[in-house]
């Protein structure tokens, strides 16, 4: 009957008298009833209990439809949300693609049946991996804007290099690209929402805000969400904005807006912000009841802005369809989805095996020999000039060399965050020193490479690690900094629900290997609670994160270059007591020394016990050990691990199982620490090499005090591990 429009994308465009044509008109009508239909399905699935869950679309259709007929799948970029089947219908995911991840089959593309339905994937489709958690997305969405115009601007960075993550991350960008992401109007109350238009409007990036405005969120109506009910009216002062508003259940008013919206962000002038009043038809999901909620009457009247019961009675009405057509079409689509349902339903269930599968690159592992350029090196403290006449350098000098030799090597690295800038107001920077980072770790970047690499971010931590994440997903490598470990906590969810999630969840089609440097820890005599934080083993604790804490400045450069290299997300912490301790100074190593992760350092040989341990923690060990063999002649083997995920558990084993006493020594306090784990595994494991209980060392459980005198108490001393050590001995 010639109305056979398929539901894959193709442009469209008004017609001369400014409205759509009639066979755009049935197009949109297709797209919006199918999306219809396959929510409804998948909610007779869920009834009978072949999927697991459901969150539909219904009464979004028109907007949805409208947004993606404006962009163009595969050359501009998606960041959706779980609400977004008709959008992603429309740019190119099949039915029988939704239906096998509500099913959870093996062969979900979006997942390998790792998330829920509607969590949106597809790398031809540039529709990047999204989560469950409202407004994560919204950022990622800025950072891939970000990213876009960075490799417009130096096409050369987007070379493929062997060696290195680069290998594994392919790049593609068009110049003018807009970046879409959506979002429902309850998630806009999330400080990430803000901390997205901030970046955007600073950066008159090329990102549509497309708020999905249905009134509630799950149970909670806009008011309470909105001071003043009214998403639209708060953020009209945004500079470098085009705003829209429109009614979401009309798709050609939806669509001319988010056509505007693309030109502005298409033509460079900044962001956009489209605003749709949607209705939500069914509850907010299948595990939700709005009956128990919602009124009667207010119900009724969102059932009266129904999109496709509005756009049927407009097809009749304009003649467009006759009522036995849109029967035939209707027909057609219903056993559309039916037949997609029952493809995903015969598909086979996901392998057992693969679970393990992406949660760290399987391309590209870190604890590879490649990485293992390390030369012996003269361990200690000693100052001054080592054998080749190379001046001995601290922490914080070998970092920074480390940073500079990359950016040097690597055109898509890019540093940011708080204070790591020399100046912001480029026009001082022939006059002053630069800032640097508050302990000038990045001092000089910015002179060396420009602003474009090396910038400052707003004060928000979330922003940092949210767009390094939309940077990384884009094939570039940021390398950011978290100015203080106790101040990491607004990105934790960023870091844990998105960064070190990108690639198991999309079943290895995305991933985010990002660097986050964090200053972290105490010793510092006035640090205080808030400037002496630890808590790696919260961060051990995340699979698909690297975690590594050096503790000379030999290893620091050579693990941060394997960071910055690899293809995961690395926690990489320095500790800001050893940042120019006298302790594990060392020449410049040139500009290719790495090591691999995963290999700890034996310190100092022993026969009496072993001794785990990392960090600051490191010197003070050493010096008990040496206090232990000159007073009482007790030769204790000291382990620096040096990276603390992966970590090497052959080195622990190989010791303990020569010297049968262990005594693990951190940091950070004691209960639920990252000694508890390797406790755990040693009393598993070695149970048979042991002559003696395993002894762990660690802070008082409390927060490290402002006063010295109870600084030095609640932190582990030399004194203390010397006790643990004398009294292992006598065991
Ligand atoms: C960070 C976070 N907090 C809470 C939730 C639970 N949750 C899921 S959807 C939702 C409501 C979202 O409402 P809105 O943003 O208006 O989108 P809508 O579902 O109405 O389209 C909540 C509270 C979540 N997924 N993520
Ligand atoms: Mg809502």
């Amino acid at each position: 009957m010639g109305l056979a429009v398929t539901s894959a994308h193709a442009p469209t465009a008004a017609n001369a008298s400014g409205g759509l044509s009639s066979q755009e008109l049935i197009k949109i009508y297709r797209l919006m009833y199918l999306s219809r239909r396959i929510d409804d399905r998948e909610i007779l699935l869920k009834r009978q209990q072949k999927t697991f869950f459901q969150v539909s679309g219904a009464g979004h259709e028109a907007f949805q439809v409208a947004a993606a007929l404006a962009l163009r799948p595969g050359y501009d970029w998606f960041f959706p949300y779980y609400r977004d089947r008709a959008l992603c219908l429309t740019l190119g995911v099949t039915p029988t693609e939704m239906f096998l991840q509500a099913v959870g089959a093996g062969t979900d593309p979006a997942s390998g049946g790792r998330q829920m339905p509607t969590h949106w994937s597809s790398r031809p489709l540039n529709i990047v991996s999204t989560s469950s958690s409202t407004a994560t997305q919204v950022l990622h969405a800025v950072g891939c804007a970000e990213a876009g115009r960075y490799f417009a601007r130096h096409p050369g960075a987007a070379a493929r290099a062997e060696g290195d993550y680069r290998e594994f991350r392919e790049v593609t960008f068009q110049g003018d690209e807009v970046v879409l992401t959506c979002i429902g109007e309850g998630s806009t109350s999330q400080g990430e929402f803000w901390e997205a238009l901030n970046t955007a409007s600073n950066c008159k990036l090329p990102v549509i805000f497309m708020v999905e405005d249905n009134g509630y969120a799950i149970s909670v109506p806009v008011e309470v969400n909105t001071p003043g009910g009214n998403i639209s009216r708060l953020v009209a002062n945004f500079p470098n904005f085009h705003f829209e508003e429109v009614d979401g259940t009309d798709p050609e008013a939806s669509l001319r807006a988010f056509q505007a919206a693309a030109e502005h962000c298409r033509a460079g002038h900044g962001p956009a912000f489209v605003h749709g009043h949607t209705v939500r038809m069914y509850s907010h999901s299948q595990s939700d009841d709005d009956k128990v909620y919602r009124s009667a009457a207010e119900r009724e009247a969102d059932a009266l802005r129904d999109p496709i019961a509005k756009l049927q009675m407009r097809l009749l009405r304009e003649g467009i369809l006759t009522d036995e057509q849109i029967n035939a079409l209707e027909g057609e689509l219903e056993r559309e989805a039916a037949e997609a349902a029952d493809r995903a339903l015969a598909a086979p269930l996901p392998e057992i095996s693969s679970i393990p599968r992406h949660v760290y690159s399987e391309d590209l592992d870190p604890t590879r020999a490649a990485f293992a350029t390390e030369q012996v090196q003269p361990n200690g403290s000693s100052q001054g000039k080592n054998a080749k006449g190379g001046s001995m350098r601290t922490m914080a000098e070998l970092i920074n060399l480390c940073l500079r030799d990359e950016m040097r090597r690597d055109p898509r690295i890019i540093v940011y965050g708080e204070d790591v800038a020399d100046a912001s107001r480029e026009e001082a920077l022939g006059e002053v020193k630069g800032k640097g980072g508050v302990f000038k770790l990045t001092s000089g970047l910015q002179a060396a490479f420009g602003s474009e690499r090396v910038f400052n971010s707003p004060l928000a931590e979330a922003n940092i690690v949210g767009r390094a994440v939309g940077y990384a997903v884009r094939g570039m490598k940021p390398v950011v900094e978290i100015q203080f470990f106790d101040y990491i906590w607004p990105a934790f969810h960023q870091i844990r629900n998105e960064l070190a999630l990108m690639r198991w969840r999309s079943d290895g089609a995305w991933a985010a290997p990002a660097v986050l440097r964090v200053p972290i820890g105490g010793y510092l005599t006035g640090g205080a609670i808030y400037h002496s934080q630890s808590g790696e083993s919260i961060f051990t604790h995340i699979p698909g994160l690297r975690v590594v804490f050096p503790s000379s400045a030999l290893d620091a450069n050579g693990l941060l270059r394997t960071a910055i290299r690899c293809d995961d997300p690395v926690l990489f912490l320095e500790h800001k007591r050893l940042y120019r301790e006298s302790y594990g100074r060392a020449p410049y190593p040139g500009p290719d020394f790495a090591i691999p992760f995963g290999k700890a350092k034996v310190v100092r040989p022993g026969q009496h016990m072993t001794l785990v341990t990392y960090g600051a923690l490191v010197p003070r060990a050493l010096q008990a050990a040496q206090t232990a063999s000159r007073e009482k002649g007790i030769e204790v083997e000291l382990i620096d691990l040096r990276t603390l995920s992966p970590y090497d558990w052959d080195a622990i084993a190989t010791s303990v199982r020569k010297t049968s006493r262990v005594i693990i020594a951190h940091e950070d306090t004691l209960s639920w620490g990252y000694g508890g784990e390797i406790a755990a595994r040693i009393a598993d494991e070695l149970f048979e090499d042991l002559d003696a209980p395993v002894k762990r060392i660690g802070a008082m459980d409390t927060f490290v005090a402002y006063q010295p005198v109870l600084e030095d108490a609640i932190l582990p001393q030399p004194d203390t591990v010397l006790k643990a050590i004398t009294e292992l001995h006598a065991y």
